[in-house]
């Protein structure tokens, strides 16, 4: 199917917001300027956001693409493959790194990637899975099926944000880590996604399977897989598209807006920080003479310039149902008059 053979490539993996993004771009950063690269991104809710995230990047021989709308394990089989096989026939990468969403189950995209159509043009190496130390502490995190099974399947962890953490819960979450059976080929300590990029040419245990491989058949039928392309333009000022999914016991929002519009920061990080139960939010946005990426994990909100510039657009993950409407209309009234 592919006349490229072997391409080195990663899984990577962890909980929604964890650092995997921040990975890759240190990633990138580290790798020989001319090698190309190729990225796949999968995003939980429908508004792509990443491809702002990694913007600019195209020109320094990586190539990027986002596969957004529910989890990376849906679209395993045809729609994933196509997207793979487009992307290193485009690319011819030197490298491939697929970044799992956050609420993915690694376990069906890893069997497409060894025994699918794709495991004679790549060569997989090792799954990573990156970790807060805070979420260690959390025994609905360490109870979840879904966490369970990113760090089982990985083969090395990456102990992450351990600059939040501090260094007793650090040692905690290496000890937990020394629990781990069968044990990681690697654990990492690091902050910011720093990872080193020998790393990558680490073995992957081809023989690991899921502790839970019937996760995602229980929560396929709640969640709306509908991919539907969002309108690139013809989209009037102040007057935004909306997507909204439900889905893993989670409630997805998100907004692209015209690229006339022009928020006001500070009305906007009001907004952005308000609502306890969101889990993650990811925002690029055109402010006066700027565009600020905005990133939200739990409560802390951090902002950013980015060089992207289209339009401004947004996706929100919450624990709870929020008012989605009344939530546009606060967003609304965020713009510049
Ligand atoms: N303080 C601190 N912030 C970090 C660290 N790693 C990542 N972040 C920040 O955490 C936020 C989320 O990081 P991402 O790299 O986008 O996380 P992700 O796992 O790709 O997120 P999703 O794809 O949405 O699941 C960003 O604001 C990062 O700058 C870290 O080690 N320390
Ligand atoms: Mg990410």
């Amino acid at each position: 199917m592919l006349e490229l053979k072997h391409i080195p490539t990663n899984l990577i993996t962890g909980l929604l917001g964890v650092g995997k993004t921040s990975a890759i771009l240190d990633l990138l950063q580290s790798r020989s300027e001319k090698a190309p690269w190729a990225v796949l991104v999968n995003e939980f809710g429908d508004i792509p956001i990443d491809q702002a995230i990694f913007s600019g990047k195209d020109d320094a021989g990586v190539f990027v693409r986002e596969v957004p709308g529910g989890c990376l394990c849906c679209s395993v089989g045809v729609p994933l493959q196509i997207a793979v096989v487009q992307l290193v026939r485009q690319a011819k990468p030197e490298r491939l790194l697929i970044e799992l969403s956050g609420m993915g189950h690694p376990g069906m995209v890893l069997d497409m990637l060894r025994h699918g159509h794709l495991a004679n043009a790549l060569d997989l190496k090792a799954t990573l899975c990156l970790v807060d130390p805070r979420d260690v502490e959390d025994t609905d995190i360490l109870d979840s099926q879904i966490f369970q099974d990113q760090v089982h399947l990985s083969d090395v962890l990456v102990i992450n944000k351990t600059d939040l953490s501090g260094p007793d819960l650090t040692a905690e979450c290496q000890d937990w880590a020394k629990t781990l059976f069968p044990a990681k080929g690697l654990v990492a300590v690091t902050q910011h996604g720093r990872l080193d990029a020998s790393w990558l040419d680490l073995d992957t245990n081809p023989l690991k399977t899921p502790l839970f491989p019937e996760f995602h058949d229980h929560e396929r039928e709640t969640h709306s897989h509908t991919p539907d392309d969002p309108p690139d333009a013809t989209l009037s000022p102040g007057k935004p598209y909306r997507k909204e999914n439900r889905g893993l016991n989670r409630h997805t929002c998100g907004w692209i807006f015209s690229s006339e519009d022009v928020f006001d920061r500070n009305r906007l990080m009001g907004l952005l920080s308000e609502h306890d139960t969101i889990e993650r939010l990811k925002g690029v946005f055109q402010l006066s003479g700027e565009w600020v990426l905005f990133n939200r994990v739990r409560e802390v909100l951090t902002a950013q310039a980015v060089g992207y510039r289209r339009d401004s657009r947004v996706e929100i993950i919450s624990r709870k149902p929020i008012d989605w409407i009344a939530y546009e209309t606060q967003l609304i009234h965020c713009l510049k008059k």
